[in-house]
């Protein structure tokens, strides 16, 4: 690293130094940002209204009883800016939305990524650890390139307690779409969002200019939602949201909300495959992000079968094991039950005698299901 910062760091510098690392965006935001405590409000408002559902993590409160992803501040007094950085993971691959193979089933694009190892085998990868190990990279150039050796430095891949979306709207990097998701006008919205905070004032005084909304008056994601999850205020019931259900709820499953889910089986795109921001979206080539071809429309009947062990195997280090194995065959029957397939009838009747309760009722759901759309 040749160039040599000062005590402030212009957004083009971070862009190259970031860019560098292998990420597609950054930006730089001094703390408390200009929208903080608007943010902040609406973080709270989201809680009050239960729209969280189970994840308590995201209520998680410091001793004097604020929430921690009220302001960056809160958790980490120390912070003074936040460096904010993108990483798609758009490619050329089907959309759930368009035609497929009967009895397939759905994994969310963002669980698809792998990456060559060392050996030359390609290996499932999880951007939690592509993307914490690049904003660790990110850190150490920093360091490199300030004068001042010695701050405080913290980088989050969505696990920390940071308002991730919000901090990456106040970094100039996009705008809060009406499907939650944070659009950049070139990237679109299959973009992953890491935060390196540090303790040092290098932030431009001059707040990033604001990317403008360009939803205009389109509300495709909000239509094509089939659980309903969308609020019109840019928010989300998240109780209703098909990758809450898919992935965070480990219970039985909602039935009034079971038809909707459809063939989602891990995690949910339509919001985004809908929308137009992502048809212009340029192309990832990053290499520690590509798809595996073979979870992409994924036959309902060979997932069903896999045992815990082969599960293991082939997920070990993606983040598809976030749903477990008894949760994926959970997942797996709702779709059966959704596909109108009468071949999946034997397969969900093993499962309705399952020691499991969320498995044993929603294949109990879906036999009922095949039967009606049978007849
Ligand atoms: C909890 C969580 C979920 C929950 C709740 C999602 C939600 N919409 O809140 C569930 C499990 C449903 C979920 C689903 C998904 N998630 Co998620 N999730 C998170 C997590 C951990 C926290 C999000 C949160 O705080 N939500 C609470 C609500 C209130 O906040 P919010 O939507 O983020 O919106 C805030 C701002 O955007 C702002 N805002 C938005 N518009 C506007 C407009 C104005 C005028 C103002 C003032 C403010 C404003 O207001 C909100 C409050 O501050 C973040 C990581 C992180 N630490 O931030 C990842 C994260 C949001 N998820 C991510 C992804 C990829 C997904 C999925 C696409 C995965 C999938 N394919 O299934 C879906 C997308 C669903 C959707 N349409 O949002 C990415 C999003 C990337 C992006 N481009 O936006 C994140 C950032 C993880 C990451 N590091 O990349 N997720
Ligand atoms: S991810 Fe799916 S269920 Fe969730 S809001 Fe988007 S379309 Fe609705
Ligand atoms: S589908 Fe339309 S309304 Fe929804 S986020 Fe995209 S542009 Fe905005």
């Amino acid at each position: 690293m040749t160039e040599d910062f000062s005590h402030s760091v212009s957004t083009e510098q971070i862009r190259r130094l970031a860019v560098d690392t292998g990420f597609a965006e950054a930006g730089i935001v001094g703390l408390p940002h200009a929208n903080e405590a608007l943010d902040g409000a609406r973080f709270a408002a989201w809680i009050e209204a239960g729209h969280a559902g189970s994840m308590h993590y995201l209520e998680r409160r410091n001793e004097q009883g604020e929430l921690l992803r009220l302001a960056a501040q809160i958790p980490f007094p120390w912070a003074r800016s936040a460096i904010v950085t993108l990483a798609s993971y758009n490619s050329d691959a089907p959309h759930s939305i368009d035609a497929h193979p009967e009895g397939s089933g759905w994994i969310a694009r963002y669980a698809w990524s792998s990456r060559v190892d060392a050996q030359g085998l390609r290996r499932p990868s999880d951007y939690h650890k592509v993307l914490k190990k690049r904003i660790e990279t990110l850190e150490a150039r920093l360091r490199d390139a300030l004068p001042e050796k010695t701050f405080e430095a913290r980088g989050f891949v969505d696990t920390g307690p940071v308002n991730e979306r919000a901090l990456a709207r106040a970094a100039g990097l996009g705008w809060g779409g009406k499907n939650c998701c944070l659009i950049h006008p070139k990237l679109g919205s299959f973009v992953f969002l890491s935060v390196l905070f540090t303790s040092l004032e290098i932030a431009p005084k001059q707040q990033p200019t604001l990317v403008a909304d360009h939803c205009g008056r389109c509300r495709r994601c909000i239509d094509a939602c089939p659980t309903g999850a969308l609020l019109d205020a840019r928010s989300m019931d998240a109780r209703r949201c098909i990758a809450y259900l898919t992935i965070e709820h480990k219970g039985v499953l909602d039935e009034a909300l079971l038809p909707g889910v459809g063939r989602q089986i891990l995690g949910c795109d339509i919001c985004q495959d809908v929308c137009p921001w992502n048809r212009k979206a340029v192309v990832t080539h990053d290499a520690d992000l590509r798809p595996r071809a073979e979870l992409l429309n994924p036959d309902l009947d060979a997932l069903g079968s896999l045992t815990e062990t082969e599960f293991e195997k082939k997920f070990n280090g993606s983040p598809i094991r976030r749903a477990g194995y008894l949760g994926l065959l959970r997942n797996v029957a709702v779709a059966m039950g959704n596909s109108g397939q009468a071949r999946f009838r034997p397969r969900l009747e093993a499962w309705a005698q399952a020691e499991n309760e969320p498995l044993r009722a929603a294949a109990g759901w879906a036999l009922g299901r095949l039967t009606l759309s049978l007849k």
